[in-house]
């Protein structure tokens, strides 16, 4: 079992809260608990992914090339389709979808201008930049200072992303051992975390440290020699990875490891030390993924960011003995793919408690608008944003003098998702 959408996550949020008068009848207590079956039944929304072959792969009748940047829907009819096509053709290591919408970050495996998209040519240690159009270099390994984290000439970038936003953190793999000055020899199992340094520009970063090394942490199971050719973040939780290598990931069970092979979108948890299967792409299409195609470039689909209610107010409409809810869609980031609904008691809240839960996980139709069977009582809800990778994004903020400007909890009695990210909107 995948552990994408039915652990995972619902998330971000919009935060309105409106109370709404209880309709205070005993078979809306019954059409809710009838709800509440349809919920737990699988009330889970698609889960996307991003992402590059290194070859040229044909898991579903569509030709994926080293180029292309490939989007992957589980479970849909044609789950792959091609959003992006790099000009010059070259085999794209590495890719990151930015919170603005239409951005991009990706690595490229040998120096190109891009058939003159660039000023100049990339390298195999730049991360390039597109955004809507156009392409910059984003971060220069060859620019950045020796004492910074300068990248040897010889080093590709083969797994990147940003971790706090389109402003955030760098965090990059690469394909070789290479020396960092301060950090040492990095492993290419490892992510190291540069800082913006405040310079600006593409040599405008510092190397703080290591972030993550999969041969570390699986000790035993991992070969030191193995390459991690994907990454991306979910919250403070998950890794999603991709390995250049077949091999077996520490287990829940030590007798009897999980075997990790080329397609298989793996997970690692930090906090339980467990690795597991996030994806698996080879039942994903006719024929699916091929064992001989790795996965060279991996992202989830960005932060899920917030709801503004100074833009994007949430209104609630009496029908029949329903409520419908409809909101602006598209919070402040791309990541925001669909949307939880949280309902909470207004008596509870007059004493400084939210006890919201979730009442609808999904956005059907994506319209930003669902009719919902409201509580019988007074309640009030809040709209939550969510990544397709199961990360839930801000519930809003409240404000009190005493406290000031206070970011909302998550739910603490049932969520849509797993992970929250709370992410600076680009
Ligand atoms: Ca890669
Ligand atoms: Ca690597
Ligand atoms: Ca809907």
């Amino acid at each position: 079992m995948t552990r994408t959408t039915r652990l995972a996550p619902v998330y971000p949020n919009a935060g309105i809260t409106r109370p709404t008068t209880a309709i205070a009848a005993r078979c809306l207590a019954i059409l809710l608990a009838l709800l509440w079956l349809v919920l737990a039944a699988g009330d889970t929304a698609a889960q996307t992914l991003y992402l590059s072959p290194d070859v040229p792969a044909d898991p579903d009748g569509i030709f994926l090339l080293p180029w292309d940047i490939v989007r992957h829907d589980a479970g849909a009819a044609a789950p792959y389709s091609s959003v992006l096509a790099v000009p010059g053709d070259p085999a794209v290591t590495a890719i990151h979808r930015m919170d603005r919408a239409g951005h991009w970050l990706f690595a490229i495996g040998a120096a190109s201008d891009l058939a003159g998209s660039l000023g100049g040519p990339a390298e195999a240690r730049d991360v390039v930049r597109y955004s809507a159009g156009t392409f910059n270099r984003f971060f220069c390994g060859g620019l950045v200072p020796l004492a910074s984290g300068f990248v040897p000439a010889g080093t590709r970038i083969d797994a990147v992303y940003l971790d706090g936003g389109d402003a955030g953190a760098l965090i990059v793999s690469f394909d070789t051992p290479t020396p960092l000055a301060g950090i040492g020899l990095v492993s290419p199992s490892a992510l190291v975390r540069y800082e913006p340094s405040g310079a600006g520009g593409c040599s405008g970063w510092t190397a703080v440290g290591i972030e993550l090394d999969v041969a570390v942490v699986a000790t035993g199971f991992v070969p030191a020699s193995a390459n991690v050719t994907g990454a991306d973040r979910i919250g403070g939780d998950l890794w999603l990875l991709a390995l250049d290598v077949p091999g077996d990931l520490a287990p829940l069970d030590a007798t009897a490891p999980p075997t990790f092979l080329p397609g298989h979108i793996i997970y690692y948890d930090p906090v339980s030390g467990d690795f597991g299967l996030f994806e698996d792409l080879q039942l994903s299409g006719v024929p699916g993924w091929q064992i001989s195609d790795q996965v060279d470039a991996l992202s989830c689909g960005g932060n899920p960011g917030a709801i503004d209610p100074a833009t994007t107010p949430l209104r609630l409409r009496k029908s029949g003995a329903s409520v419908l809810f409809d909101w602006s869609p598209g919070g402040c980031s791309a990541g925001a793919e669909n949307y939880g609904i949280y309902e909470g008691e207004i008596a509870t809240l007059r004493s400084g408690v939210y006890d919201y839960t979730r009442i609808d996980c999904d956005d059907a139709g994506a319209d930003a608008m669902e009719l919902v069977s409201p509580a019988a009582f007074d309640s009030y809800y809040v709209v939550v944003p969510y990544s397709s990778c199961g990360d839930e994004g801000s519930y809003g903020a409240s404000f009190d003098y005493a406290s000031g400007t206070l970011e909302r909890p998550v739910s603490a009695a049932g969520r849509c998702a797993a992970a929250q990210t709370l992410s600076v909107c680009p």
